[in-house]
C-alpha cells in the first residue's frame, strides 16, 4: 500500500520521467527511432526502475493514469522532434496488456495524438506477443482501430512467447522485436542463429520488419547484419538516456 500511495502521488508530483533507446536502421546506420523507457524518481524510494513497480500499477489500475502520461509525453515529445526537423523519427512506447483492454484505450490515444499534434507515423505502440495472442479476435479489432488512426504497431519479445503463425498473419503490425534472448547467442549458437534466421525470413515474407533488441557487441551486430535483420538496439550502439542526451545524433549515423 505505502508503494501504491508513492505511485499515485509520484504521477501527480511529477516524478515521472523518461529515457529513450536509440534504434538504428542497419543499411543505413542511421538512428531512425528510439524505445520510451519510464522512470521513477521517488521521493521514498529513490529511483525505481520498470521491473520494481510496473506489476503492482497493473494489479491497481494506476498503470492507466501513468501509461496515459507515458503516451502523452513522448508524443509530445516527437512533434518536438519533427519540428527540429525530424519528422521521419519514430518514438516507440511499450503498451501493457490492461492498458489495451481499457475500454477507452482507442479513444484516448485519438485525444493524445490531437492534443500534442503528433504526427501518428512517428508513433509506434510495442505489445508483447502473449498479449496480442491473449484473446486474440478482440485484440485484432483493436489492432486494426489503432492501425487506422496511423500509428505503428510492433510485436515485443518476439520468440518468447507462443504465437501461431497463422495468427500472426491476421494482426495488422509493422514490426517484430526479437527478443534479446536469440540475441545474446546468436553469433555463437548455431540454434539461436537459426532462430533468428526463421523469423527474419518469416517476417519478410510477411511483409514486417524485424528490429533485434539487445545487442551488446560487434560480433551480434555483425551477423544479424548478415542474417538480413533491418534494425536494432542495445546497449553497444547506447543505452536508454534523456532526450536532450539523444538530440544531437537523431537521423545521425553510428
Ligand atoms: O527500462 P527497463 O529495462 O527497466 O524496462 C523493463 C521493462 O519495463 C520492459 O519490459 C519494458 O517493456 C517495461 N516498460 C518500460 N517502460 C514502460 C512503460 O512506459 N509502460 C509499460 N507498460 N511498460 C514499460
Ligand atoms: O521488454 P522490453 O524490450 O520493453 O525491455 C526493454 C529493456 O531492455 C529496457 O529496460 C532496456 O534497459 C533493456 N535493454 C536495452 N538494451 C539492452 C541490452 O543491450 N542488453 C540488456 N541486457 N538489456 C537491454
Ligand atoms: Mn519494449
Ligand atoms: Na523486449
Amino acid at each position: 500500500v505505502a508503494l501504491e500511495n508513492a505511485l499515485r502521488q509520484g504521477l501527480e508530483r511529477g516524478e515521472f520521467f523518461l529515457h529513450y533507446q536509440p534504434q538504428w536502421d542497419l543499411r543505413t546506420n542511421k538512428m531512425v527511432g528510439a524505445e520510451v523507457l519510464l522512470r521513477w524518481q521517488s521521493a521514498d524510494f529513490g529511483l525505481m526502475l520498470p521491473s520494481d513497480f510496473i506489476s503492482l500499477t497493473e494489479d491497481s489500475g494506476l498503470i492507466l493514469g501513468i501509461g496515459e502520461w507515458v503516451l502523452r509525453s513522448a508524443c509530445l515529445q516527437a512533434r518536438l522532434w519533427a519540428e527540429q526537423g525530424h519528422p521521419e523519427f519514430r518514438v516507440a512506447v511499450n503498451v501493457s496488456g490492461k492498458q489495451l483492454k481499457q475500454q477507452d484505450f482507442v479513444a484516448m490515444l485519438n485525444q493524445v495524438i490531437w492534443e500534442t499534434g503528433v504526427d501518428p507515423k512517428s508513433l509506434e505502440l510495442e505489445f508483447t506477443e502473449s498479449v496480442i495472442m491473449e484473446n486474440a479476435d478482440r485484440t485484432i479489432e483493436t489492432l486494426e482501430a489503432l492501425k487506422n488512426m496511423g500509428v505503428q504497431l510492433s510485436i515485443d519479445d518476439f520468440g518468447t512467447g507462443y504465437s501461431s503463425l497463422n495468427y500472426l498473419k491476421h494482426f495488422p503490425v509493422d514490426r517484430i522485436k526479437i527478443d534479446r534472448s536469440f540475441v545474446a547467442d546468436v553469433s555463437r549458437s548455431n540454434d539461436d542463429a537459426a532462430i533468428v534466421e526463421a523469423i527474419i525470413t518469416m517476417a519478410q515474407s510477411l511483409s514486417l520488419k524485424v528490429l533485434a533488441e539487445g545487442v551488446e557487441n560487434s560480433d551480434q551486430l555483425h551477423h544479424l547484419s548478415e542474417l538480413g535483420c533491418d534494425e536494432v538496439q542495445g546497449f553497444y550502439l547506447a543505452k536508454p538516456m534523456p532526450a536532450d542526451a539523444l538530440e544531437g545524433s537523431l537521423g545521425r549515423e553510428h
